[in-house]
C-alpha cells in the first residue's frame, strides 16, 4: 500500500511539526505526507517547507495563494495524491483532534470496505468532555441533521478523518462537489453512500484542538444547514440508481 496523508493547514504552526513526527513513528511502510498549505500567516507554509527537509520524498507541500477553504484543499490534495500514485488517501485535521495511532486501524479496516471513517458517534467513540455544551450540541445535532435529511447509514458523516481506496476516490465525481466547509465531509460521504461504496467507521476519542484557533464559524454552518438540502435535490440521478 502506498498510503498518502493529506493534512489542510492554516495557521497550525504549533502543531504541524508535532503532528509529522508522530505520523513517521507509527507503524506503517510506504508512508507520505502532503500538507495543503494557505500561505498561513504564522509561516505553517515555511515550516512545512522545513519539515520536508528533513523528510526528503516522504513529505510534499502544496501551496496555495490564499484562505481557500477545506474543502478545495482536499480535492487538490486528493488530486496531487492520485497523480503521485497513492493507492490509499487519508484525510486529517493538523490540530491532534484525529490521534494519529488511529490511522493504523483505519488502514486495517479499509482492507475490507471502500472508504474507513474515524467515528465519534459509534459505541466506543466520543468527543473531548472539555467541549462546550454548545459545541458538543451543535456537532451531534449537525449529524442528526444531515442523515436524516440524506437518510446516510453513517454516524459520524460531519467527520474529517478519512482513509479512501485509491479506487474509491477514482470512482467519485469530485468534479461535482461544490461544499467547501464542513459540508464538504457530508458530501463525500454521501456520494460515496450513494454510488453503493462500502464504509466502516472505527472509534475515536475527538481531542479538542491543543494549540492555535478553531476556524469553525457562522458562515461554515450555514452552509452546512444550506447544502444538505441541495445535495439532496443535486444528487436525486445517483440516488436512483441505488
Ligand atoms: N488549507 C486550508 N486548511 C484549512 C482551512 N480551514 C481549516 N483548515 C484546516 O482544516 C483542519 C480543520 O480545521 P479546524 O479549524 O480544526 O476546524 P474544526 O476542527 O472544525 O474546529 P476546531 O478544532 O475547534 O478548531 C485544520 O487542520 C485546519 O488548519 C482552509 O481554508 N485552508
Ligand atoms: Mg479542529
Amino acid at each position: 500500500m502506498r498510503l498518502t496523508v493529506i493534512i489542510p493547514t492554516y495557521n497550525e504552526a504549533e502543531n504541524l511539526p508535532r503532528l509529522v513526527s508522530a505520523l513517521f513513528s507509527l507503524p506503517l511502510e510506504n508512508l507520505n505526507l502532503l500538507v495543503v498549505d494557505d500561505n498561513s500567516p504564522d509561516g505553517t507554509g515555511e515550516l512545512a517547507e522545513m519539515l520536508a527537509y528533513e523528510h526528503p520524498g516522504c513529505l510534499m507541500v502544496l501551496h496555495r495563494r490564499a484562505k481557500a477553504g477545506l474543502g478545495t484543499a482536499y480535492i487538490a490534495g486528493f488530486q496531487y495524491a492520485l497523480k503521485a500514485g497513492a493507492t490509499a488517501i487519508a484525510q486529517m485535521d493538523a490540530d491532534f483532534s484525529h490521534p494519529p495511532e488511529k490511522l493504523v486501524e483505519l488502514v486495517e479496516v479499509l482492507q475490507d470496505c471502500d472508504v474507513a471513517l474515524g467515528s465519534r458517534y459509534v459505541p466506543g467513540g466520543s468527543v473531548d468532555e472539555r467541549w462546550p455544551a454548545w459545541r458538543k450540541g451543535l456537532s451531534a445535532w449537525g449529524n442528526f441533521y444531515a442523515r436524516t435529511i440524506l437518510s446516510v447509514p453513517v454516524r459520524d458523516v460531519t467527520g474529517g478523518f478519512r482513509l479512501w481506496r485509491r479506487e474509491t476516490l477514482l470512482g467519485m465525481p469530485l468534479e461535482l462537489v461544490r461544499s467547501n466547509g464542513y459540508a464538504f465531509q457530508i458530501e463525500l460521504a454521501y456520494i460515496a453512500y450513494l454510488l453503493g461504496f462500502t464504509t466502516k467507521e472505527v472509534p475515536i476519542y475527538f481531542a479538542d484542538r491543543r494549540w492555535g484557533q478553531s476556524k469553525m464559524s457562522f458562515r461554515i454552518q450555514q452552509e452546512a444547514a444550506f447544502r444538505v438540502w441541495q445535495m439532496r435535490f443535486r444528487y436525486q440521478r445517483l440516488k436512483r440508481k441505488r
